[in-house]
């Protein structure tokens, strides 16, 4: 396909000009996985080539509630950059946003180089140099919040922001697999779930997307990369005014406002 750069233009246009567009996959219907991540890949050059730096890679559609609620049972992966960072105790400004949904996951910190395609979750947990607790706020640019897979793969997996806890934990600490999280909004629960729900246990989110970059590239993963192992549960929808409050049983709240 001959306007993977086009395509990447037209998303990164959305992005930065923060206007809904419509999916590619309206007038491209031919799509491949294959040219959505050649279109994310360049999508990311793009932000690199204005300054940005990538700093986590995250996984997407590893959870149950997650797949249900978009209709999509595939993971996927893409990149968050330094810009997009927030830290507990945020205030967001809703005019940046389109739609924003918050899902409550985990990040892994990886002291070691993990790659092949045999990675087992064990491994992932011996080479974690630690885990906290975080927020990700996703914003589509699709209208309707609605898409393919190709399409949520170019648009790099509706990447926006991410509000990270200041509390960093060692991995043999926490049962990892049985993390109760509840996400309150405006004083309310809006959902609950239990870290199991991703892929049973979030290290294995981090195997699946070592294995997936070692096929695409034979790259894998590295000592120093941050992981974000994807939703726990259903994203909750936010508007102006919110006050969100992600509770991780042992691990303490992360909390921004939504001004
Ligand atoms: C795609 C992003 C999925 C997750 O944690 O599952 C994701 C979307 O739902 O728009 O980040
Ligand atoms: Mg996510």
């Amino acid at each position: 396909m001959n306007n993977i750069h086009q395509h990447a233009e037209y998303l990164l246009k959305a992005e930065e000009e923060n206007h809904l567009v419509d999916c590619l996959t309206k007038d491209h219907p031919d799509l491949s996985l294959e040219d959505a991540y050649a279109i994310q890949d360049r999508l990311v050059e793009l932000k690199q080539e204005t300054g940005h730096s990538i700093s986590a890679l995250k996984m997407g559609f590893t959870s149950k509630g997650k797949m249900r609620q978009m209709g999509i049972d595939d993971p996927i992966h893409g990149k968050v950059f330094e810009y997009m960072e927030e830290s507990d105790g945020a205030e967001l400004v809703f005019d940046e946003y389109l739609h924003p949904k918050a899902e409550a996951e985990l990040a892994f910190k990886l002291g070691g180089d993990i790659s092949g395609a045999e990675v087992t979750a064990e491994e992932v947990l011996e080479k974690t140099e630690y885990v906290f607790p975080m927020v990700e706020i996703i914003d589509s640019r699709y209208r309707d919040f609605k898409f393919t897979l190709p399409d949520v793969i170019a648009d790099n997996t509706s990447a926006k922001r991410v509000v990270y806890s200041n509390q960093l934990f060692s991995p043999e600490d926490f049962r990892l697999d049985d993390i109760g999280v509840t996400l309150y909004k405006n004083g309310e629960a809006a959902i609950r779930g239990v870290s199991a729900f991703v892929m049973d246990h979030p290290a294995n989110s981090v195997a699946a997307l070592a294995k997936m970059l070692h096929e695409r590239d034979g790259r894998g993963l590295r000592r120093g990369d941050l992981i974000l192992t994807g939703g726990i549960t259903e994203a909750v929808l936010l508007s102006k005014g919110d006050h969100v409050v992600a509770d991780f049983e042992g691990m303490g709240e992360v909390v921004f406002d939504i001004k």
